[in-house]
């Protein structure tokens, strides 16, 4: 993916402050502090377009970020951090569910894992809730810099057992080496930029 431009547009919390238009959307989530912001980042080839933090909960609503005046990587607050004050999180459920249920704009979620952990019920939650309103989900497993290569296909069987997906749809990737960074822009641009009547050539016109 050749990057041309890079914009933050806005920040949002409901449906009536997402940004007008029509460009198609990826969404990134996770787990506070696993390393969404720093993917876009990379993805992107910008040090900091997205804040990123040693602070858990950093990112608290939803931000749009627009590439090649083409599409938008959306950037959703991590779920599953105690310290982020109860009013932000009964919030976040309503927050995200009315984004990901209702945006007809969103092509696919990004769900990044961290390579390091066990899946936890967040994480089993928000792929269900993909699952459910018809939302492709694209599993990233991220910091892979951290871990030895056995540790890796050891971890990568912990997680595909936990999510309940094959072994072999787990993306790897790491914001330090930038490992993956190729291989998560082929599979996006397929989802962006899928034609509408792509699948539907081999049915007969009569
Ligand atoms: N070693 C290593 N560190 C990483 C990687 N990705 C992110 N980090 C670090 O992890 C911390 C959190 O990264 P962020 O990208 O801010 O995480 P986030 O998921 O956006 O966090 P919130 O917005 O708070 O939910 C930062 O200190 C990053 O430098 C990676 O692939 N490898
Ligand atoms: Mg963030």
């Amino acid at each position: 993916m050749e990057i041309r431009s890079t914009k933050f547009v806005k920040s949002a919390v409901q449906p009536a402050h997402y940004p007008p238009g029509d460009l198609p959307e990826i969404a990134f989530a996770g787990k506070s502090n696993v390393g969404k912001s720093s993917l876009i980042n990379v993805l992107v080839n910008r040090k900091n377009l997205v804040r990123t933090s040693g602070t858990p909960g950093r990112t608290q609503l939803i931000n749009f970020f627009e590439v090649n005046e083409q599409f938008m990587l959306v950037d959703l607050p991590g779920y599953g951090f105690a310290k982020v004050p109860f009013a932000i999180k009964a919030q976040w459920g309503p927050m995200i569910e009315r984004y990901l249920s209702g945006r007809s704009l969103l092509r696919a979620v990004v769900l990044i894992l961290d390579i390091r952990r066990v899946p936890s019920d967040e994480d089993r939650q928000m792929l269900a809730w993909l699952q459910a309103y018809h939302v492709p989900a694209l599993i990233v497993v991220t910091k892979c810099d951290k871990v030895s290569k056995n540790e890796r296909a050891r971890q990568a069987g912990v997680i595909s057992r936990a999510m309940g997906v094959p072994g072999d749809s787990l993306l790897y990737f790491s914001a330090l080496t930038k490992e993956g960074k190729e291989r998560i822009w082929q599979e996006l641009e397929g989802t962006l930029f899928r034609s509408e009547d792509e699948g539907e050539a081999a049915v007969p016109a009569d």
